[in-house]
Parts: structure tokens; C-alpha cells; sequence
């Protein structure tokens, strides 16, 4: 096995043309990997720490030349001669280097960087496929046959991630009746280009928003299910059998004193019961298959009341509560909150320690979605990793925006390449 020669990182941009950190490793052989770093804007608090510089001379406070200087200076000379192989162990020297519970110190964009770039240097040194070598760090069964995840698409965007007034964050097609991630992939893009003529039919703006949805100002959030629907059965499709719809409301980023406040909308106040009622009437009048983040992570009881109240009709996932940590989501499962999670890999900023998350939902009968950020870049190494864990779903955007096709992109490659030796998670999920 070759050794790590070099790591280097430099500061490049994101998709929403704020920097971020990239990551090339280069063996003593040659072999070279290169990994970027996405960038959340509706983060969950206890997130691990994205160092920025603060200083205003530079994009306004963004830059992230002391996390690649942590990299160059701190990381890249301990790592040096280590084998890339060595995943579990070079992430915990990371973590042991930078000493702090939430990674202050060296920023998980650093850490995430090198932890990714590592991963694929060892998988192309192998010549492994990187989802198969991800399949193997996670200790899953060779003969196995692999999954190819059901999308969960983005194609209306409210929340942080637009400037529209529309409260809830994200709403989503989930094509769970198609036979192919290829077929998800084509019954997705259609929806979404029948969606954009009924919004240009009302007169409405379809600009998109940060994760390529569309972001028009509508009368109610309602509005927004209400013309996924009408674009699903325009393009053809039957909503639920074909396409289901998933929600992110990203709660976390409307509770205020104890209620929920619709104030991109019509500013009204939601107690957390009202809420849970709110998803209840939703649930029995769309075709609602998962959501995300209904309640806020602060809201622990809310939580608790939506899980015990529909966690048997739907799936629920924890995203800002939970921040892909194994500790945390322990608790969060102790307290028997959610049925899924969401898994961002900086959000705890190592590839180990969120395999480590995986196989906590995987032994707890929690479902696993893998997650882009809303800022990301052409890095498309989540494609690679759902695949390899085998959960089953990913969610990575809209149907634009080469950010979030290029995930996509990589899946329909994989699927091909793979041929009699993969499954599409859709039908699993559909069954349920
Ligand atoms: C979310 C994500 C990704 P952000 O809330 O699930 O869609 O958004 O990256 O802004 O946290
Ligand atoms: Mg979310």
C-alpha cells in the first residue's frame, strides 16, 4: 500500500459564491484525489464548527484561509507517510489534533476535506470503485446486492434558501414507484419542467432558489403541495404511486418563544400541537411519503408529539436535532424521537465518525437519508458514499444546477456500471 506524499488545500468557491475548502491528496506513487467541502445556510446549532476567518476585508468575513492553513500546516505534516487505507485511524488523529468537542479548533471543513480526499486516494489506489470502497470501510456484505438511492428532488424552494414568501423550506419529488434510479431520474425532470409551465401559466416567477427549485411567492405553503401535485399528474404520473412528495420545513429556522411564526407568509403563530395537526391534515391530503425537520431542534416535546402522533404513517427525519452526530442521535433515539435521519458529512466533518452515525440508524431501525448542503460544489462524493452505505435515499437537489446534478449524473453512472449487481431503493420504500 502506497503512503500519503502530500495534502494540500486551497480556498476555492461554492455554489453560492462563498468560499469553501478543497483538498488534494497525492500518494508517493502518484495517485492523486481531490475533495471539496459544501456549506450548509439553515444549520442545526451543535453542528461541528465550519471555521471562516471573520475578517471583513475578505468576502465579507467568509474566507477560509486559517481552516486551509490548518490543513498545510497542522494536518498535511502529521499525516505524511501514512497509509490512506488507514481511514479509522487517521480521522482520529485528526480529531485528537484538533482537541475540541465540535472541531473549533482546525474547523470540520479542514478535517472533512482531507477525511474525504483520504477516502477516495485509498479507493483509487485500490482500484476500487469509491462506493465499493465505502462499502467495505463500513463492513458491509460483498455479495450483497448494492443500492441505488431513491431521489428525493427539490424542485420548490422557500425558507433560507429563497427570497420568496414561502415558510417551509423544501419541498421535494420522490419518485419511489419508478423501476430505475435512471427512470426516478427522467420522471423527476419532467415534473419539474411541467411545474415551471403551470407556474408560468399563473403569472409566476420561476427563478430558482439555492438548491435549484423554483421560488415563487405564493398565496399559502399549501400552494406549494398543491402545484407539485397538479405538475405530478400533468406530467403523467400518479402522486404517491409514481411520485410521493417530501418535506423539509426546516422548522428550526421559524420557532420562536416556544411557537411556530409563518413570517415570510402571513406572520401567524403555530403552537407545537398545532403543528403536529398542521402535518396531520397534510399527511391524509397529499401525498406527503417523508418529513424533514417538522419540528425545531429546540422543540424536544414537539418532537416527541409528532413522532408518537405520525411516526407509524410516515417517514420522519432528524436533521438539525440530530446533526449527524452519534451522540447526539443517541439521545434523540433514547427519547424516541424520529424514525430517520438525515446524514451530512459535515455536519460531524469526518467520513468515520459518520459511518459511525450510519450504522447507529442501521442497528436502531432508523431509515438513513444522505444529504447535499445547500451550498455545495461539483464534488459529487455523497453519490459515491449512499451507495455504499445502502440506505437506500439521497437528497441532492433539483433538476438543474450542475451542483446538484452532478450528484445525480454520478448515480446514473454508477447504476449503469453496476447493471444486474444494484437495486433501486424507491421500491423498498414504496413497499413500506
Ligand atoms: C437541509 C439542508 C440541505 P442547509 O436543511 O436539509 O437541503 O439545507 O444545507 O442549508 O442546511
Ligand atoms: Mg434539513
Amino acid at each position: 500500500m502506497n503512503k500519503i506524499e502530500t495534502i494540500h488545500a486551497q480556498e476555492i468557491l461554492d455554489s453560492r459564491g462563498n468560499p469553501t475548502v478543497m483538498v488534494t491528496v497525492v500518494l508517493a506513487n502518484g495517485v492523486t484525489a481531490t475533495s471539496c467541502v459544501p456549506s450548509g445556510a439553515s444549520t442545526g446549532s451543535r453542528e461541528a464548527v465550519e471555521l471562516r476567518d471573520g475578517d471583513p476585508k475578505r468576502y465579507g468575513g467568509k474566507g477560509v484561509l486559517k481552516a486551509v492553513a490548518n490543513v498545510n500546516d497542522v494536518l498535511a505534516p502529521k499525516l505524511k507517510g501514512k497509509s490512506p487505507c488507514e481511514q479509522g485511524a487517521i480521522d482520529r488523529l485528526m480529531c485528537e489534533l484538533d482537541g475540541t468537542e465540535n472541531k473549533s479548533k482546525l474547523g470540520a471543513n479542514a478535517m472533512l476535506g482531507v477525511s474525504m480526499a483520504v477516502c477516495r486516494a485509498a479507493a483509487q489506489d485500490t482500484k476500487t470503485p469509491l462506493y465499493a470502497y465505502i462499502r467495505h470501510l463500513h463492513g458491509g456484505k460483498s455479495d450483497a446486492p448494492y443500492i441505488i438511492p431513491a431521489p428525493m428532488m427539490n424542485v420548490l424552494n422557500g425558507g433560507a434558501h429563497a427570497t420568496n414568501n414561502v415558510d417551509f423550506q423544501e419541498f421535494m419529488l420522490f419518485p419511489v414507484g419508478a423501476p430505475t434510479f435512471a427512470e426516478a431520474l427522467r420522471y423527476g425532470a419532467e415534473t419539474f419542467h411541467t411545474l415551471k409551465k403551470l407556474l408560468q401559466k399563473r403569472g409566476l416567477v420561476t427563478s430558482v432558489g439555492d438548491e435549484g427549485g423554483f421560488a415563487p411567492n405564493l398565496a399559502t405553503n399549501d400552494e406549494a403541495v398543491e402545484v407539485i401535485v397538479e405538475a405530478i399528474q400533468t406530467a403523467g404520473y400518479q402522486p404517491r404511486k409514481d411520485i410521493g412528495i417530501a418535506l423539509d420545513p426546516a422548522a428550526s429556522e421559524f420557532f420562536e418563544d416556544g411557537a411556530y411564526v409563518f413570517k415570510k407568509s402571513d406572520k401567524s403563530r403555530k403552537s407545537p400541537d398545532e403543528m403536529v395537526e398542521l402535518f396531520g391534515k397534510w399527511i391524509a391530503k397529499y401525498p406527503i411519503l417523508s418529513l424533514e425537520d417538522g419540528m425545531g431542534e429546540e422543540d424536544k416535546a414537539g418532537w416527541i408529539a409528532v413522532t408518537k402522533a405520525l411516526g407509524k404513517k410516515l417517514q420522519l427525519v432528524g436533521d438539525d436535532n440530530f446533526v449527524t452526530n452519534p451522540k447526539i442521535f443517541a439521545e434523540g433515539i433514547k427519547n424516541g424521537i424520529a424514525n430517520a435521519i438525515l446524514i451530512k458529512l459535515n455536519q460531524i466533518g469526518t467520513v468515520s465518525e459518520t459511518l459511525e452515525t450510519v450504522a447507529l440508524a442501521q442497528r436502531s431501525g432508523y431509515n438513513a437519508v444522505v444529504s447535499h448542503r445547500s451550498g455545495e460544489t461539483e464534488d459529487a462524493f455523497i453519490a459515491d458514499f449512499v451507495v455504499g452505505i445502502g440506505t437506500g435515499q439521497i437528497k441532492t437537489g433539483s433538476l438543474c444546477r450542475s451542483e446538484r446534478i452532478a450528484k445525480y449524473n454520478r448515480l446514473l453512472a454508477i447504476e449503469r456500471e453496476l447493471g444486474e449487481k444494484a437495486v433501486f431503493g424507491g421500491k423498498s420504500f414504496a413497499n413500506k
